[in-house]
């Protein structure tokens, strides 16, 4: 299937247009045109990486998802995020995090396949080149935003550990340091944070493991180095942080649905007919908008995912 996200060459803009080149450098934590270069596009940095090159502005290809709704700022996408293993100030965690080390990183893949491996994430963007994806995200909570991402489908990780026949649901598990993450002193959640998908939602096309945004490597707070995004479904499935992936045959047990099952379950699909049990789902704010509007079944990717749910009650799958 093709990206429902078309890239017309035509719409390339520059990606000073939305910051300026030294803050953007500031904001990704990159001091050379080359690193820059390197970890947006995985390539090893040149002999001149200490000096200022040419051509090396990471660019989006577009202004606006495919419905027309412009990019959220980068600033907006990096100042405002739930990730709770640092903070339930989504104001704050872009702070907390700042210092939090990704690198070294390794991701094992494992359960129920052929090929089990743990891959380092040079690996990861070696051996999956990245993609563009702009997608929508919207959360739990009502408020929503549009992202830039860089990516590969986790289609193309699952197939080169090939699942045996009894795998069907899919576990995710991120990171576990309390020590460098604040929040996870909280023994309110059962960390480490658990997310799952069926085989079937792992393996769409829409689903990628996102290892970047707006041309820049993630930063701490958006998941960095490697994070799910499943833009249909509300943004608590895109697990960030991810240490771990395992082919299940039963549904995983995950956070939110441990903690709170009446309001949080495990299909999580964005639905704007089934509200929340203390809040309406049928309007979101989306973040840097005065007025809300109204929220789209499936997140507006209807066309591309209602088919994995036909003959599912939504109401009692929610
Ligand atoms: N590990 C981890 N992943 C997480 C979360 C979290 O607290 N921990 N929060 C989720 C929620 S509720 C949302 S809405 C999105 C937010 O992603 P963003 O901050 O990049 O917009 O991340 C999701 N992934
Ligand atoms: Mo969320």
């Amino acid at each position: 299937m093709k990206p429902s996200v078309p890239i017309p060459p035509s719409e390339i803009t520059p990606y000073h247009l939305y910051l300026s080149r030294r803050e953007f450098l500031k904001a990704a934590g990159i001091v050379s045109a080359g690193a820059l270069l390197a970890a947006a596009c995985g390539v090893q940095p040149s002999s001149e990486s200490g000096s200022v090159a040419t051509p090396v502005a990471p660019s989006v290809s577009a202004q606006t998802d495919e419905l027309g709704d412009p990019l959220n700022t980068y600033e907006e996408i990096t100042t405002y995020n739930n990730y709770y293993e640092f903070t339930t100030d989504k104001q704050r965690v872009a702070r907390l995090a700042e210092n939090f080390k990704t690198s070294p990183w390794e991701v094992e893949v494992g359960g129920l396949v052929h090929k089990p491996q743990t891959f380092g994430l040079e690996d990861l963007l070696k051996k999956f080149p990245s993609e563009e994806r702009i997608y929508r995200m919207r959360c739990v909570e009502a408020w929503s935003m549009v992202i830039p991402w860089q990516g590969f489908p986790l289609a193309s990780l699952l197939e080169a550990v090939e699942p045996t026949s009894e795998a069907k649901y899919v576990r995710f598990e991120a990171v576990y340091d309390p020590d460098a993450m604040p929040g996870q002193k909280s023994k309110f959640y059962p960390w480490p944070y658990t997310e799952g998908l069926r085989l079937d939602e792992a393996m769409h096309d829409l689903t990628i493991m996102a290892t970047g945004l707006y041309g820049a490597p993630l930063l701490p707070q958006s998941g960095a180095p490697l994070r799910l995004v499943v833009p249909w479904k509300y943004g608590f499935k895109s697990i960030k942080g991810v240490v771990k992936i395992e082919l299940t045959k039963f549904p995983p047990e995950t956070l939110w649905n441990t903690v709170a099952p009446q309001e949080y379950g495990f299909y999580a699909n964005v639905n704007p007919q089934v509200d929340h049990p203390r809040w309406s789902q049928a309007t979101e704010r989306r973040i840097g908008e005065a007025h809300r509007r109204p929220t789209l079944m499936f997140n507006g990717y209807e066309a591309e995912v209602a088919s994995l749910y036909e003959g599912m009650d939504l109401r009692r799958n929610f």
